[in-house]
């Protein structure tokens, strides 16, 4: 064998090493991850071919072939889903896609985690090219037993979470998953398939270059929250040099840069908008939980958004997340300014 293959690790055998850590382990959350894995590489095969198909000529949802074309967001929940409803190790899911829980057939046996996922985030940016992501969110089932899963499995803090993911679908797909042991990332390697680990052990910066935010919104913020974005331009007295304004408008995207180069995205509650645009339970916390394992923060601008208990499924909340330094400057400001 090269010598050089001894240094590839995929995510199977990533996965596999780190639950070999854990006393215990049974192997369930792995498979998991795996059956995420698997799920990632069918969305990421379609988003690639998703500007071919415009070509091809798509009218009333079929293509010149005559196949039927879906949108890729009900593409993307469907494969997340079926792919975990038959395993035995998932007793309920929640999609950004569906107003209620998603129930496993009874058919199938009922497992012991729960899987919350919005399939394909940032969607209007895919008719541009820009980049997309897919975000997930692993909790334990709370309730005894081992029939289905309810609601109040769904609603947990983000503390209690097991384990989260990101992929994001752009120059290269990549993914991006915490077990509760640091954050690791994968490069997808089309040619065979495979998500090799690419960023070990990321560790956010705990200030940053960037903030991110839709600074078209600003007549709608609060006083806190301009004082706050004049002050990483480096508007105020301090004198400060300004962060570089970086935003797609894709939060996985906004979210992954700012954590491998630092920063702070942000999406605050507004006038028109008064607790945000981002959903709590398969936006915010999965992205808070990653940020706090690579040495960041993520705070809904007075508190640690993994300390809040979900009330509803779709429930939104104003996020700041990133670099430790400037979330807490940001509860700064707002403090100031409540
Ligand atoms: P979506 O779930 O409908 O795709 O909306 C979420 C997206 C985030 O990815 C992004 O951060 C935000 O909406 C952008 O919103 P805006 O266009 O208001 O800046
Ligand atoms: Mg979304």
């Amino acid at each position: 064998m090269p010598s050089s293959l001894s240094k590839v690790v995929t995510i199977e055998r990533h996965i596999l090493d780190n639950q070999g850590q854990h006393p215990g382990a049974t192997g369930r959350l792995t498979s998991l991850l795996y059956d995420i894995a698997l799920a990632a590489k069918l969305i990421a095969r379609e988003t690639t071919r998703a500007g071919i198909a415009n070509v091809l000529g798509i009218t009333s949802g079929q293509n010149v072939h005559g196949e039927i074309q879906q949108k890729l967001d009900v593409y993307a929940d469907q494969v997340i889903f079926r792919m975990n409803d038959h395993t035995g190790r998932v007793c309920v899911m929640a999609s950004e896609e569906h107003d209620d829980l998603l129930h496993i057939p009874e058919r199938y046996p009922p497992g012991h985690y729960v899987l919350i996922y919005d399939p394909l985030d940032g969607s209007s940016n895919i008719d541009v090219n820009a980049s997309i992501g897919t975000i997930f969110a692993i909790h334990h089932r709370i309730t005894p037993g081992d029939g289905h899963g309810t609601l109040e499995d769904v609603l947990q803090p983000g503390s209690r979470l097991v384990a989260a993911a990101y992929v994001i679908y752009g120059s290269s797909t990549m993914m991006v998953y915490s077990t509760g042991q640091g954050v690791h990332g994968f490069t997808l390697d089309p040619s065979i398939g495979e998500f090799l680990l690419s960023h070990p052990d990321i560790r956010t910066p705990s200030t940053g270059k960037y903030y991110s935010v839709n600074q078209g919104r600003q007549k709608h913020w609060s006083r806190g929250v301009q004082r706050y974005v004049a002050w990483l331009q480096g508007l105020d007295d301090e004198g400060r040099e300004p962060l570089g304004l970086r935003y797609i408008g894709s939060m996985i995207a906004d979210f992954h840069r700012n954590l491998l180069r630092g920063g702070v995205f942000l999406y605050p509650a507004d006038t028109g908008q008064p607790s945000g645009k981002l959903r709590l339970t398969y936006e915010a916390q999965p992205l808070a939980f990653i940020a706090a394992q690579a040495g960041g923060y993520a705070s809904d601008g007075a508190r640690d958004i993994l300390s809040i208990q979900p009330e509803n499924l779709h429930q939104r909340v104003p996020v700041f997340m990133g670099s430790r330094d400037l979330v807490e400057k940001a509860e700064q400001f707002l403090r100031e300014d409540a």
